[in-house]
């Protein structure tokens, strides 16, 4: 079994899509072990979002992801690192293939639905920056 770290994005939240991506991640053979809540303020989605600090993109990004309610989810499958990302689908929503969380939900570039660890690494440094 390996863990993971997903997040619903502002955008989703507020459009009410957390139970059908949660549903959606649950049906795909992800338990999930830790859900919360909470609007993540400047130092930690600059934190959060470190890797991308020199990315032109970086200011706009933690603007949007403090911009209202996250869902930060803690979950747990064989190959829950590389699968999740599978069933998240590509960074633009445009290019995400079919029925993938991303292609369902996603609105842009930016408000593309879900955050998904792109490495064990990752997701071990991701869920102890949201659950301590
Ligand atoms: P992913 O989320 O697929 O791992 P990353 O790590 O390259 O993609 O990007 C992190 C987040 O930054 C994306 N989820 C997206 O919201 C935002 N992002 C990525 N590339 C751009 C871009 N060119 N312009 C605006 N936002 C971007």
């Amino acid at each position: 079994m390996q863990d993971t770290y997903s997040m619903i994005k502002p955008e989703a939240v507020t459009a009410g899509k957390v139970g059908a991506i949660l549903g959606q991640m649950e049906t795909n053979g992800f338990r999930i072990e830790k859900v919360r809540s909470l609007t993540m303020d400047r130092k930690t989605a600059e934190k959060f979002y470190d890797v991308h600090k020199e990315r032109p993109f970086f200011g706009e990004l933690v603007e949007y992801m403090t911009s209202g309610p996250v869902v930060g989810i803690h979950l747990r499958r064989d190959e829950a690192v590389s699968r999740m990302r599978e069933l998240v689908g590509a960074t633009n929503p445009a290019e995400a293939t079919c029925g993938t969380i991303r292609f369902l939900h996603g609105t842009s570039l930016q408000e593309n639905a879900v955050h998904a660890s792109d490495s064990e690494a990752n997701a071990q440094r991701e869920l102890s920056i949201i659950f301590g």
